[in-house]
């Protein structure tokens, strides 16, 4: 891991110094050019200089520092493996349910001891030591919308996007926290982890929106890294004759990322402890939730994660459970029929694996330290997928209409099993309440604008009505938007008391 850094950071120091107008990039010597050549070709990927001959020297320069970036050899060996998976001669892999010991549940948690983690969680908020990590790298394809997903207008009446509202979630819980340790400010860091494709449009909607109010300096933008996609023979496709084809390497690429672009030292320089790490999509999210945050640091564990009620077996969702002993996710992408339609021998209509993966998890930052020695043996798993490329003979640009190859992806939450049972925990949490993911294009009736901005309402209406107000709705899926600067989870909303309204309706301001 050190020897990647290091090459990263030449590899940043070599893009500053002496560089041709245009690229922003150091001209390689003709010795260094044939030097990588010579590498990919020995790694068997030599075709990506096949155009070489015919490019501006501007060109050759950018070629030169992209695939500089990446070893050949281990490309080539995750090629290998990602097209020819070791038969899986070990018997099939142990899976079971999470033992109770690693699952508890907000359902039939006692609401002393929500209580009890709220307060701890807020006392860490208010003392500094509770970071935010969102995961805003992926490309939402299915969503059909080529801007960034926190950029999403889910239809509210506020019309805010996902990352204002999460935004917004930040600053009540600061001022919460301020409030109730009586200290002048509060601070959570919100890094925002994105990708090649999402990285410019990100920081651009960040700023047009002055960064929804909260401190920049506060707010750190960095990117993951991306990973050659793969022709279905193993060699690395060209995206045009001078550029590698590349795609995010995952969500699992966080870890690396936290070295190399500076966050995790940020983090250690701001004295952070504990780090909630969230799935952008998820207008539901409580970001940094002190009762998370309170139950992860009064268990003292370095991982925990929370789950909801899997809606059905073919619900897209990854399944927390145990396999071979160990914390682990089995990805919906990966999930035999069987196994997903098990029933629990002890209450045959429920599913046997039902603790659904909802991308939320926490880490302690003692943790994230041990990094380096464990964030390499994370897998790498294969989405086949039409890649756009240029044919390797002709170097005409290729439109596939069925995957002509692969991209190659680690997942955040492959490293649980890196962690014992007794340093992880697990918490059941009401789906109704906490997650509502954003996955599919509009109209398509689940997961999608409409059921976002429908469960965001109902929320606000839930809260408002314990809170003793009254809404008069004719439409069952109205609802009342209730913005997060008034209340973070549903709290203070006495002032509106025997008060009624008429949904579809907004509460901004409290009075
Ligand atoms: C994710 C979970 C799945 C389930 C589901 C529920 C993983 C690997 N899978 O599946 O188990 O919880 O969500 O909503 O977590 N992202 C990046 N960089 C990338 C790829 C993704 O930052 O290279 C982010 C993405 O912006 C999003 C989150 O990771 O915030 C999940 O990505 P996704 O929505 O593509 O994952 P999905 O729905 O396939």
């Amino acid at each position: 891991m050190a020897a990647a850094v290091k090459q990263t950071v030449s590899n940043i120091m070599d893009k500053i110094h002496g560089t041709p107008e245009g690229t922003g990039l150091r001209e390689p010597s003709l010795e260094e050019f044939q030097q990588l050549r010579q590498k990919y070709t020995d790694a068997g990927q030599g075709q990506v200089f096949a155009f070489v001959d015919e490019l501006k020297p501007d060109e050759k320069t950018r070629l030169f520092h992209q695939l500089s970036d990446f070893d050949p050899n281990r490309i080539s060996h995750l090629a290998d493996v990602a097209l020819n998976p070791p038969k899986s001669d070990e018997t099939q892999a142990s899976l079971e349910p999470l033992p109770d010991v690693a699952l508890a549940s907000i359902l039939d948690s006692d609401p002393k001891d929500i209580q009890r983690w709220y307060d701890e969680g807020l006392k860490q908020v208010a003392d500094n030591k509770v970071a935010v990590v969102l995961m805003a790298g992926g490309q939402g394809t299915r969503l059909g919308s080529s801007a960034p997903k926190g950029c999403f207008d889910i239809g509210l009446p506020s019309h805010k996007s996902l990352f204002q509202i999460q935004a917004e979630r930040i600053t009540k819980l600061q001022s919460l926290a301020q409030k109730v340790s009586g200290k002048e400010k509060s601070v959570i860091p919100w890094y925002v982890m994105t990708s090649g494709p999402t990285r410019k449009p990100t920081e651009e909607f960040f700023q047009q929106n002055n960064y929804f109010g909260l401190d920049k300096s506060n707010v750190f933008i960095f990117e993951q890294g991306v990973l050659p996609c793969i022709s279905n023979e193993g060699k690395i496709l060209m995206e045009s004759k001078s550029k590698a084809a590349v795609a995010p390497d995952g969500n699992g690429g966080i870890y690396q990322a936290l070295v190399t672009s500076g966050v995790r030292e940020d983090m250690r320089k701001r004295g952070i402890q504990h780090i909630h790490a969230y799935c952008v999509d998820n207008c539901l999210v409580r970001v940094a939730d002190p009762v998370f945050i309170g139950f992860a640091s009064s268990l003292d564990v370095d991982i925990a994660t929370k789950v909801v009620r899997k809606r059905d077996a073919t619900e897209s969702v990854g399944l927390i459970l145990q396999k071979n002993g160990k914390p682990d996710v089995v990805e919906y992408s990966e999930i035999d029929k069987e196994t997903a339609e098990a029933r629990d021998p002890k209450q045959p209509d429920v599913l046997k694996f039902r603790a659904a993966n909802i991308v939320n998890h926490y880490y302690s930052f003692r943790f994230l330290e041990s990094i380096e020695t464990w964030s390499h043996k994370l897998p790498h798993h294969v989405a086949r997928k039409k890649i756009p490329c240029i044919d390797p003979e002709t170097g005409d640009a290729l439109k596939p209409e069925k995957p002509n190859g692969i991209k190659l992806e680690q997942f955040v939450f492959d490293v649980f099993p890196m962690t014992p049972l007794d340093k992880f925990a697990s918490i059941e949490v009401r789906r109704e309440d906490e997650f509502s993911p954003l996955k599919n294009a509009k109209g398509t009736g689940v997961d999608d604008a409409d059921t976002s901005k429908r469960d965001v309402m109902k929320q606000g209406q839930r809260w408002i009505e314990k809170a003793g107000g009254i809404v008069v709705t004719e439409d069952e899926s109205a609802g009342v938007e209730v913005s997060p600067l008034i209340s973070y989870g549903g709290e203070g909303l006495e002032f509106l008391k025997g008060r009624e309204m008429k949904a579809p309706a907004i509460i901004e301001k409290e009075d």
